[in-house]
C-alpha cells in the first residue's frame, strides 16, 4: 500500500483512551493515577498486556520503565523509540501523558494491521513517575536512564508519608532486572496535549515546539516557634506560616522583576501543626521556576534565594532550602521538528512551532538522542485538572503525524 495513505484507527485510540481513563477515575471527570500506586500498577498491567497482543518483546528496567520492542527487518540498527507517561498528577486529566503512550500504541497497532514491517525495530515507552507529584523530582526515570539522575538517589525519595521510590515500585512489582541504561535511539518522538492556550487560540491542530524551558525546582523549610495564639501577643512571634506567606508573593512578583520570559511558582506547601489555635512553627513549601534561558533562571534564583534568606532573618524563623532538581532548557533535534511540521502539512493540520512550558521526559531524552515532540490543543488551555481535555479529532490528528513521523524515521539508514 501507498504508505503516504495509512491512517490510525481513531475510534480504536479513543476506546484505549477511555479504558485508561476509568482507572482512578474521578469523580470530578479526571483520573488520579499517582506513581507507583496500586491505580498506576493497575494501568501498567493493562499496557503490558496490550503489548504483548501484538508480541512485542516487553522489558521492565529498574527505575520501572515500561518498553515494547517491534523488530525492523535490521535488528542491529538503533531503533525509534516513541512514549510518554501513565502516571498522573493528585486530580489530574485524561490526557495528560498517557495520550503519548497510547498514541504510540495505536501506530504499533496500525502497523501490526497492516502487516508493514520497518527497517528499524520501534520501541514504544511508559515512564516511571514523569509527574514528580508524588515523589519528587519529575521525569526521574527517564532522568535515570539518560544517565543525567542516580538510580539510587532516586530510590531513596519518599513521598509525603516517608514512603521510598524503591519499596512502592517493588510493592506494585515493577522493579525490573533490566538496568535503567540508556541504549542508542535513532529518534525519539513524545506525542502530547499541550497544555496550554497557544493552539486553540491560534486555531491551530499540531504543535512543534522547538523544545522544552528549563526546570529548577526548590524545596523551603522554616522553622518559628508555635505558641498558643490567644495569650500570644503579635509582637515577638516567629510566625512560620506569616513568613511564608511574604516569601511566596516574592515569588511571584519574581518574573517581572528579571523582565519575563519566566515563570514561578510555588504550588505545594505543607504547615505544622496546622491547628486554628496554634501559632504555625514549621513550613514546607516548594518553588518551580521555568525558563527558556537557563542563566536567568539561575540569577533569578540567586535574587530570590537572598529575599528568602533576608525574609527569615528579620522574623527570626531559621530556613532551610533545598536545590532539589534543575534540568537545562532542551532544543530539539531541528531535522525532526521540521518532520513533525512537514507531516502536519502533507495531512491537511494546520501546524505552528512553538515552545513547551511544560516539562516531559522528552527533556531527558534530548540529551541522549534526537527529540521532538507532537502537541495537539487543550481546550480552553487546561492542564493537570480534572477538566483536561483534547477533541477526539485533534486526539486522531497528532496519532496521525506521530504515524508518519515514526514511520519515516524508523525507514531511513537501513541496507541499500
Ligand atoms: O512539571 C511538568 O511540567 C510536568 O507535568 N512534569
Ligand atoms: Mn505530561
Ligand atoms: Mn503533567
Amino acid at each position: 500500500m501507498d504508505l503516504k495513505n495509512l491512517r490510525i484507527d481513531g475510534k480504536r485510540l479513543r476506546s484505549t483512551l477511555e479504558e485508561m481513563a476509568r482507572i482512578g477515575a474521578t469523580p470530578g471527570g479526571g483520573v488520579q493515577r499517582l506513581t507507583l500506586t496500586d491505580e498506576d500498577k493497575q494501568a501498567r498491567d493493562l499496557f503490558v498486556r496490550w503489548l504483548k497482543e501484538l508480541d512485542l518483546k516487553v522489558t521492565i528496567d529498574e527505575m520501572g520503565n515500561i518498553f515494547g520492542r517491534r523488530p525492523g527487518r535490521s535488528s542491529d540498527l538503533a531503533p525509534v523509540m516513541s512514549g510518554s507517561h501513565i502516571d498522573s498528577q493528585p486530580k489530574g486529566g485524561r490526557f495528560d501523558g498517557i495520550l503519548g503512550v497510547m498514541g504510540a500504541l495505536e501506530v504499533l497497532r496500525t502497523l501490526h494491521d497492516h502487516g508493514i514491517e520497518t527497517e528499524r525495530p520501534i520501541d514504544i515507552v511508559d515512564w516511571t513517575n514523569e509527574e514528580g507529584s508524588r515523589f519528587a523530582p519529575a521525569m526521574v526515570s527517564s532522568g535515570v536512564w539518560a544517565g543525567a539522575l542516580e538510580r539510587d538517589w532516586a530510590y531513596d525519595r519518599t513521598d509525603i508519608e516517608g514512603k521510598r521510590f524503591e519499596d512502592e515500585l517493588i510493592r506494585i512489582g515493577y522493579k525490573g532486572d533490566a538496568p535503567a541504561k540508556k541504549w542508542p535511539v535513532h529518534a525519539y518522538y513524545e506525542y502530547h496535549i499541550e497544555q496550554g492556550p497557544i493552539l486553540e487560540r491560534e486555531g491551530k491542530t499540531i504543535g512543534a515546539p522547538k523544545g522544552i524551558v528549563c526546570l529548577h525546582w526548590y524545596d523551603v523549610y522554616l522553622e518559628g516557634e508555635a505558641n498558643q495564639v490567644g495569650p500570644t501577643p503579635m509582637e515577638g512571634r516567629h510566625d512560620a506560616l506569616c513568613a511564608t506567606a511574604e516569601m511566596i508573593l516574592k515569588v511571584e512578583e519574581l518574573p517581572a522583576r528579571m523582565g519575563g520570559n519566566m515563570v514561578a511558582t510555588v504550588g505545594e506547601i505543607q504547615n505544622y501543626p496546622n491547628s486554628r489555635n496554634i501559632i504555625p512553627d514549621k513550613v514546607h513549601f516548594t518553588v518551580d521556576i521555568r525558563s527558556w534561558d537557563d542563566e536567568l533562571a539561575l540569577d533569578a534564583w540567586d535574587k530570590l534565594r537572598g529575599d528568602l534568606e533576608t525574609i527569615a532573618r528579620r522574623r527570626g524563623c531559621p530556613i532551610r532550602i533545598e536545590e532539589t532538581w534543575r534540568v537545562q532548557h532542551s532544543p530539539f533535534d531541528e531535522k525532526l521538528v521540521q518532520r513533525v511540521l512537514d507531516n502536519a502539512e502533507a495531512l491537511g493540520y494546520p501546524s505552528l512551532h512553538m515552545v513547551s512550558g511544560a516539562g516531559h521526559d522528552a527533556s531527558y531524552m534530548n540529551q541522549v538522542a534526537p527529540t521532538a515532540m507532537i502537541f495537539v490543543p487543550s481546550i480552553g488551555g487546561r492542564s493537570h485538572v480534572e477538566v483536561e481535555k483534547t477533541s477526539w479529532e485533534d486526539c486522531e490528528a497528532g496519532a496521525n503525524v506521530l504515524l508518519h513521523c515514526i514511520l519515516q524515521s524508523a525507514n531511513e539508514g537501513g541496507r541499500p
